[in-house]
């Protein structure tokens, strides 16, 4: 048996990036295995169609990387990732889960609608399943990949009325996010937090991309350098407080509050209602997509999250403030 824990994932992946980062981080001595070159042994012990899998040392299946991170936060205790006050542990939890659906759904659509992202990107996952095959081969593997991607697409909510919408959320977000990486190494401070192992992966992705990486690397010179820190994480200095943090970490709440948590709520009540689609007015743009079932159990996860933190009344006036609060009971 292993005495390490082994990740199977693939860098293409931005929760197998991320959780490769955590353990990193954390100095948990683990084995990086490429999932296709190690397919049938991950088919043999996944649970479930998803990557990273995480096999710990006395052989137990850890997936979805969130609970898996809370779990080795128990066994690792240190350094936390989870700032000591309570206000910036949940503002933290909020951005992690903002990075987790959000950002995905960004980085995403960025990587599968264009025709020079989709080639890009369908013949580094083609190759990586196919390391020796012949061009022809990988080319052949790419064209399917394209297939699964685009019914993918449909499911994150990408589509010709949303994907002017999209471009836009993800030019926001990369405005807020440049100046406040701008004096500070991670998002709460010279330390990643949990919500840098949420948004970070994501941005790491887009910036291997064709379209969103011309766009990081050209111009979010912060953003890239962020992005890049966050594949190999350090502690290099205590979290920051509310007084440094807010002029520009109050922008990316306000966006959480304004696009992401409404967003996640109205697919939410979808779910409940058994809705195949719904429609969310968005800062005064309507939004229209498919229900997704995951995101309504994070949702409700975060939810749960805040409920044990709800007394906490700077919280509560952070929250009100960026429009956050009202989606959180
Ligand atoms: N919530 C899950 C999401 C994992 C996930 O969606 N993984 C994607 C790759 S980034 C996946 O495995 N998709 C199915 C596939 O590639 O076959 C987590 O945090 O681990």
């Amino acid at each position: 048996m292993s005495k390490e824990y082994r990740i199977f994932g693939t860098e293409m992946s931005p929760y197998s990036v991320k959780i490769r980062s955590y353990f990193r981080y954390k100095n948990i001595a683990h084995q990086w295995l490429q999932r296709f070159q190690n397919e049938e042994e991950y088919q043999k012990l996944t649970r479930l169609p998803l990557i990273p899998l995480v096999v710990a040392p006395d052989g137990k299946i850890l997936q979805d990387t969130t609970p898996v991170i809370e779990e080795m936060e128990q066994i690792f205790p240190e350094p936390s990732v989870h700032p000591t006050d309570p206000t910036f542990a949940f503002l933290s939890a909020l951005i992690e889960e903002y990075g987790d659906e959000w950002g995905m759904k960004l980085m995403f659509h960025h990587r599968w609608v264009s025709e020079a992202d989709k080639l890009a990107g369908s013949h580094i996952l083609a190759r990586e399943i196919l390391p020796y095959g012949d061009n022809g081969e990988v080319d052949e593997m790419a064209e399917k990949i394209l297939v699964r991607m685009a019914e993918r697409l449909i499911l994150v909510g990408s589509n010709a009325e949303t994907a002017p919408l999209l471009s836009g959320y993800l030019i926001r977000l990369l405005e807020i996010l440049e100046p406040h990486l701008e004096n500070r190494l991670y998002l709460f401070g010279d330390r990643p937090a949990f919500a840098d192992f949420g948004l970070g992966p994501q941005v790491y992705e887009m910036a291997l991309d064709p379209t969103a990486g011309a766009i990081i690397r050209s111009i979010k010179p912060n953003i890239l350098q962020w992005a890049l820190r966050m594949t190999a994480p350090r502690n290099d200095g205590p979290f920051e407080d509310w007084q440094s943090l807010e002029p520009t970490l109050e922008p990316l709440l306000a966006d959480a509050g304004t696009h992401f948590l409404p967003w996640s709520t109205a697919n939410a009540e979808a779910i409940a209602a058994e809705e195949e689609t719904f429609s969310v007015e968005l800062d005064g743009e309507a939004y229209t997509q498919l229900s997704q079932r995951y995101h309504a159990r994070s949702l409700g996860d975060l939810r749960d999250r805040y409920a044990a933190a709800a007394d906490n009344s700077a919280l509560n006036q952070i929250l009100a403030d960026t429009g956050c609060l009202a989606y959180l009971h």
